[in-house]
């Protein structure tokens, strides 16, 4: 029997030792944050169960509502946000929450009240849940200026000043992506144990990628840089072959793609959307995050998505995210757009 082979096997990385490692760093934490990420990682699991046994557990199909944006709510969007809210409350670290399911910002009672906030989507991807296909809760922390007085300026922050944030992806299996502003590391459950281990340490997303991802069926109400750089994708001039596209509707999964295979995944403004599809603070911010601590950039056709300061809770706004070169690309179209005048 190879003793040391078996030794490194069983020398896990769990999410909790690598949060507590990270913590370690700061003498003078006290362990705030640790907490709150266990609780939403808790969050995580219990949506990954259920997401798994939807079908056996009657979950699948619309819960009779209809959430802010005017969307059909799903009974499990439904179950996840409960979820989400219940575990970040009891985590007895948070301040304020905004949930993508939820019209008004929540604000935790005083005698569970902490100095983090949290925005996120409980169950983004939604309307793929009854055919299978990849879904996930999107998540960013913020920490709010002064515990005594919070309000909801507090949740109006811009992205460049979140702590904090990740995706927890339901696919073939369920995968736990993190940052707290020192790079990018992926955990994967291993269900027989129940705990999140580290397999993805330290993504960094190729420099230049083969593969775009867009909703095409909107192409006719595209700006001219989006359809001139999705033109450049099918027809290259420099002799490099065609991109590849790959289009999930998942937001999570299409940026899980891109950070680990490298690429431009884009939901564009047009003509009937001026601001895009995504939210702001809990899809277009996370995400950011991430694609800038990854290597890669993020921007909305006119600056850096990170600086943006939002004025309402579920703004909406146009994004490209992916490798560095590709948005630089996406970048010189939209200057070269704004010199013509377009
Ligand atoms: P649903 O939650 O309604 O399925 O929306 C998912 C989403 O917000 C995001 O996950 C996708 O990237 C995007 O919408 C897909 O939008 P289109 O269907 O317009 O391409």
């Amino acid at each position: 029997m190879d003793y040391e082979a078996d030794t490194s096997r069983t020398d896990l990385m769990t999410i909790t030792r690598f949060v507590l490692n990270e913590q370690s760093k700061y003498p003078e934490s006290r362990g705030d944050f640790t907490i709150l990420l266990s609780h939403v990682v808790l969050g995580c699991k219990f949506v990954c169960s259920s997401v798994n046994k939807a079908g056996l557990a009657k979950l699948l199909g619309l819960a009779g509502d209809t959430n802010i944006q005017g969307e059909e709510q799903k009974k499990l969007d439904v179950l996840s946000n409960e979820v989400f809210v219940k575990a970040l409350i009891s985590s007895g670290r948070t301040c304020l929450l905004v949930s993508e399911e939820v019209e008004e910002a929540i604000f935790v009672p005083p005698s569970h009240r902490g100095k983090y906030i949290v925005v996120f989507d409980p169950l983004d991807g939604s309307s793929n849940i009854d055919c299978g296909v990849s879904i996930g809760t999107i998540f960013g922390i913020y920490m709010v200026e002064d515990e005594t007085k919070v309000s909801l300026e507090d949740a109006l922050q811009p992205g460049n000043k979140l702590l904090a944030a990740g995706y927890c992806m339901y696919g073939s299996s369920c995968t736990f992506v993190l940052s707290t502003g020192n790079g990018v590391n992926g955990f994967t459950l291993d269900p027989s144990l129940g705990e999140f281990i580290l397999t993805h340490p330290n993504i960094k997303i190729p420099r230049k990628g083969k593969i775009y991802s867009v909703n095409e069926g909107n192409a006719k109400n595209w700006d001219e840089p989006t359809t001139k750089y999705v033109q450049k994708c099918k027809f290259p001039q420099d002799g490099l072959p065609p991109k590849s596209l790959r289009y999930i509707g998942s937001m999570v999964a299409d940026i899980h793609r891109t950070l680990l295979y490298g690429g431009i995944f884009m939901y564009p403004a047009d003509i009937k959307s001026p601001n895009g599809k995504l939210r702001l603070l809990y899809e277009v911010f996370p995400m950011s995050y991430l694609m800038e601590q990854a290597g890669g950039q993020a921007f909305t056709g006119k600056q850096r998505a990170l600086d943006l300061v939002p004025k309402q809770l579920h703004e909406r706004s146009p994004i490209f995210l992916g490798s560095y070169d590709d948005i630089e690309q996406m970048k010189e179209l939209y200057a070269a757009s704004k010199a013509d005048g377009a």
